[in-house]
């Protein structure tokens, strides 16, 4: 004991020094970014011989004028200069510049990383992790990260002991299964959320030990408890097998073996291992934030039809202008799944980040000014949207008929984000790849709503036909590609608040490394911020069913998303309500950020700011 606590004396008078130590002057602060730049190139954390980190290399300094710092990492890919694509560089100097107009020094960085056959997404963000955590220990008022391109994001399992009352089978299928009406014990690894930026941005918390690579199978426990005791002869033990992880066991139990299949269950208090001790401390025990990260990413949104799809004449799926058409095969059984007509297109990802890169910089300048309400859109799930209104003093007099719900169908979806809205909450039932609203009474109609041709494929016998029939009432990738290939939005960026299940999970998650095929597929987050305007977007990676609190209380008073965001955390970390609640107290660990995490809401918007003043 004597010898932990010298340790910890030891660790804190090193902080302490490092505190002090902390560069502020612009010309210190570039010094500590150029340094930990170099001293990661090649980084391989596991000294397996592959690093983790390839390139890392600073392309531009910008002084800010007010406090902060802010990194944008840029995938090197999107630098090449292949013919055809789009030089994505005087997009990023233009970016630097206007993080560093709107306050905190910005510093763009290209970077290329491990994108081998391996599955160690999770290793390669720990690699990361350190370079930033060096930085926030090195840097005062390090803000954040924006990471620009096609990152590994990290994805998380939980175990938790979760005590039920509802009815229950053990042993389902066999023939020993037997259904109880009483007390019983869940405790399960389940996977919990992908992204989990939480890993990135807690810079103090323990991640880079809650990290598994290998494939590894863990144990779950269903028992069924006689009233009021903790012995038990029913219980049913499974396993879960996942690979490159991170691995929040938050439900250890102890088994007593009393002979006769009778088994003693204790339950273990949460450790919580990935919390610092100050944050085990707080009412509700959380990992909190230091940073904040976003990611800007076009890669899954950028997909074209795919050139070798012919049909039974050799026709394609897009005519000699560039049209989609009708495509017949030999028979019905040849048809492809719509799902699988489109292949990654470069110069399509590069012309979506120049145009994201376009819009945030028109909206920092004031270009969208003219646009500055706020709308809602959802199903029967209702919506926050009184919320925005009594935080943000611009919105206090919006009419409650902004908010549009229930009975709506994707053709009513289309005209309203055709209403020019600075921002747009979205809650309906989704998954990674969609939200679901009401089919179209009138397929014409949505068809009309959306600009006239469809940018989907739907089947019809032996035929694969441009045709939105297909959609049924998804807003999706068709849906929202169709749109943006009809130039039927208006021009002006959109803020997104999006509070439909897993809207921000890439497909596979659980069981693909990030470059494999089908990964991160029709990206519903993804598809939203290219195709539909956006500047930002918060979002949950998991099916649940909170909003993050206080998050326009925060954009009224002038903080950014990324303050936003980790507001949530804060704010939960106070509740010892919750903290009883075995999934939902960690709840923000779901959540996490597109696009541009340090934009604010227009100062016109805000408490006693004047128009016309001009800093996002
Ligand atoms: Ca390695
Ligand atoms: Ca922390």
């Amino acid at each position: 004991m004597r010898l932990r606590l010298l340790s910890i004396i030891i660790s804190a008078t090193f902080t302490a020094a490092l505190a002090h130590a902390r560069a502020t002057a612009f010309i210190d602060v570039q010094r500590e970014v150029d340094q930990a730049a170099a001293a990661f190139q090649n980084f391989d954390r596991d000294q397996d011989g592959t690093p983790e980190i390839r390139t890392l290399k600073r392309l531009a300094g910008e002084k800010g004028r007010g406090a902060g710092t802010v990194l944008v990492l840029v995938e090197s890919r999107l630098l090449d200069r292949k013919p055809g694509l789009t030089d994505l560089r005087p997009a990023l100097a233009t970016f630097g510049k206007d993080i560093a107009n709107g306050g905190p020094n910005a510093f763009v960085l290209e970077t290329s990383f491990y994108d081998g056959p391996e599955h160690q997404d999770g290793l390669t963000l720990i690699a990361y992790r350190d370079f930033l955590r060096r930085l926030w220990l090195r840097i005062k008022d390090f803000e954040g990260v924006i990471l620009v391109g096609n990152f590994p994001q990290p994805f998380m399992v939980r175990q938790y002991a979760w005590r039920r009352d509802d009815p229950v089978t053990l042993f389902a299928g066999t023939k020993s299964e037997i259904s109880f009406n009483q007390p019983w014990m869940r405790d399960v690894a389940e996977p919990v959320v992908s992204p989990a930026d939480i890993v990135l941005a807690d810079l103090d918390g323990r991640w880079d030990r809650l990290y598994i690579r290998q494939p590894t199978n863990i144990a779950d426990l269903y028992a069924v408890f006689p009233q009021g005791s903790d012995t038990t002869q029913n219980w049913e033990m499974k396993d879960e097998r996942y690979e490159d992880f991170f691995m929040v066991e938050d439900g250890p139990w102890t088994e007593r073996d009393l002979g006769g299949h009778n088994m003693r269950f204790t339950f273990d208090p949460e450790p919580n291992e990935e919390c610092t001790e100050s944050d085990k401390k707080l009412p509700n025990p959380l990992a909190l934030p230091e940073i904040a990260v976003s990611r800007i990413n076009a890669y899954h949104a950028g997909v074209m039809p795919d050139p070798k799809i012919r049909g039974v004449k050799g026709e394609g799926l897009l005519d000699d202008n560039g049209k989609p058409e009708t495509v017949e095969f030999s028979d019905a059984k040849s048809v492809p799944n719509p799902m699988n007509l489109w292949v990654p297109s470069a110069a399509l990802e590069r012309t979506l980040l120049v145009q994201y890169f376009a819009r945030n910089h028109a909206y920092r300048t004031g270009k969208y000014d003219s646009v500055l309400g706020a709308s809602a859109v959802s199903t029967d799930l209702g919506s926050d949207y009184d919320d925005l209104r009594k935080n943000v003093p611009g919105w206090k007099n919006l009419s409650p008929s902004e908010f549009l719900e229930k009975d709506i169908t994707i053709t009513d979806v289309a005209k309203w984000m055709e209403q020019p809205e600075l921002v747009r909450e979205i809650r309906a039932h989704s998954n990674p790849v969609l939200s679901e609203f009401g089919r179209p009474r009138d397929l014409a109609a949505l068809t009309a709503a959306t600009g006239g041709q469809p940018w989907y494929w739907t089947r019809e016998g032996d035929k694969l036909v441009p045709s939105l029939q297909g959609i049924g009432g998804a807003m999706g990738f068709g849906f929202l590609r169709t749109l943006y290939e009809n130039r039927a939005l208006p021009d002006n960026g959109v803020l997104y608040f999006h509070t439909g299940c897993e809207a921000t999970r890439p497909l596979e998650a659980e069981n693909e490394p990030f470059n494999a095929p089908g990964y991160g597929r029709w990206q519903l987050a993804e598809c939203t911020m290219m195709y539909g305007n956006g500047l930002a977007l918060i979002g949950r990676g998991k099916v649940f069913y909170d909003e993050p609190r206080e998050f326009w209380k925060v954009l009224g008073e002038g903080g950014d998303y990324g303050d936003a965001w980790k507001r949530y955390f804060q704010v939960e970390s106070q509740d010892a309500q919750l903290a009883k609640d075995g999934i939902g107290r960690k709840r923000t660990y779901f959540w996490s950020l597109l696009g541009d995490f340090t934009l604010r809401l227009p100062n016109v918007l805000l408490k006693g700011a004047q128009p016309g003043s001009g800093k996002y």
